[in-house]
């Protein structure tokens, strides 16, 4: 019998990796999706033709729907995935933030007992190193008291101690990874690091002037989404349900990671100012390529995030610098490169199109 996965979050970045991973695995994958009105299911497109692989409709702020997949699929494994999961979108949307963040993790391990399954599901949530927020030591392990700082990671700390109460209070087997910043090719738009591999490659090819980002000086620790969902379904494979972080144990600026993209496409770059006043400067042409914006600015930031993977790297015997930072960038600027180069292709066969439907030449 195949082992079966529900993963909420499948259309996300960690999603569609882990559903490749488990499939890969010879597990039977069931995902959980959203009705949208414009069909944007592009990191799962090349699955959708396995066998294995189920799509079933839900959201994490509904119960019902919830406990209807649950019950359906009564699967092995789960992976809770789901979330709003932009940081500063949670300052416009903090309720809904709350709601599927912090209750929808509830919604889950209510519905694995409903459903009788507390005893054979294992579950793993998707915590994050948001936790430490206005960090209180670095760097942080398993043991670094949390001070989340932004209606995300509050709603995240409900569900780091909801889960921790599940394990505790009916000995379910449900445990956190509390994952530093993960990032891939196929990363959101809007997240600091695929925003600078786009823009470099835009602006290599001539698609875009400028790059306007918010603080430069924030620190990450970054690593690649790829080898995280590795070790997601590590935690799940031990005897015992336990939390990890997840991190690499190295920590770099938004500032270098520009430097890097760039550099990647061609472009070297040098800092000038302070603050606002801060420019990313062409060092051959002396063109202004980075600008700052306090648009991009947050309410409250996390600016010193350093996770330390011992206890992932001992008992899981997971390796943290598998794909180490430089290989990250690259992975993602050769992506992005290819994929602007394809999008100019695109649109000169469309004025190209254009042009003959003009002149009478195509019909
Ligand atoms: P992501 O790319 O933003 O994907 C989020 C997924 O959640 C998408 O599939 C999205 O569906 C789904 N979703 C959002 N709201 C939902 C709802 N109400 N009901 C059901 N599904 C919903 O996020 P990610 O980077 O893959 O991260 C995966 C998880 O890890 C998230 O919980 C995130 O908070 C957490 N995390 C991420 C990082 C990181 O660095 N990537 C670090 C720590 C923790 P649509 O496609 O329909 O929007
Ligand atoms: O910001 C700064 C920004 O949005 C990183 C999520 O996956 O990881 C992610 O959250 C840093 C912040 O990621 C821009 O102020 C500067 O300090 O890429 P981000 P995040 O907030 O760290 C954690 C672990 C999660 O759990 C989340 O789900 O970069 N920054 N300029 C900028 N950030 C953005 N987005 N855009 C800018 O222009």
């Amino acid at each position: 019998m195949k082992k079966k996965a529900l993963i909420t979050g499948v259309t996300g970045q960690d999603g569609s990796f882990l559903a490749e991973l488990l499939l890969q695995k010879g597990y039977e994958v069931h995902g959980v999706i959203r009705r949208t009105s414009v069909d944007f299911r592009s990191r799962i497109a090349h699955l959708e033709n396995n066998d294995s692989f189920h799509l079933h409709y839900g959201d994490l702020s509904d119960s019902m729907s919830i406990m209807q997949v649950i019950g359906k699929v009564r699967p092995n494994e789960i992976y809770n995935l789901a979330a709003q999961s932009h940081v500063q979108v949670s300052f416009d949307v903090p309720e809904y933030t709350a709601d599927v963040v912090a209750t929808g993790v509830l919604r889950i391990l209510e519905a694995v007992r409903i459903c009788g399954i507390a005893d054979k599901c294992k579950i793993y949530q998707a915590s994050t190193s948001e936790l430490y927020g206005k960090v209180e030591a670095v760097p942080q392990d398993e043991n670094t008291p949390f001070h989340p700082f932004s209606p995300y990671a509050v709603a995240k700390q409900y569900g780091y101690w909801i889960v921790k109460e599940y394990r505790d209070a009916y000995n379910m087997f449900c445990c956190s990874g509390i994952l530093f910043n993960h990032e891939s090719e196929r990363r959101g738009e809007t997240f600091v690091t695929r925003k600078i591999s786009l823009a470099a490659a835009r602006i290599a090819q001539g698609k875009q002037e400028k790059l306007i980002l918010g603080n430069l000086s924030a620190l990450r620790d970054w690593g690649y989404a790829k080898d995280y969902v590795e070790c997601m379904w590590l935690m799940l494979q031990q005897q015992k349900p336990e939390d990890f972080v997840v991190a690499t144990g190295e920590q770099h600026s938004v500032r270098e990671f520009c430097l890097l993209a760039f550099k990647y496409v061609g472009i070297d770059l040098y800092f000038e100012g302070q603050g606002e006043n801060e420019k990313g400067i062409d060092k051959d042409t002396g063109k202004i390529i980075v600008e700052v914006s306090p648009v991009f600015y947050r309410p409250t930031d996390v600016v010193n995030l350093l996770g330390n993977p011992t206890k992932a790297k001992e008992k899981l015997g997971w390796n943290p610098t598998k794909t180490s930072f430089k290989e990250l960038v690259r992975i993602m600027v050769e992506h992005d490169m290819e994929q602007v180069a394809r999008e100019r292709l695109e649109e000169n066969i469309d004025l190209y199109k254009i042009e003959a439907l003009e002149k009478g030449t195509v019909e």
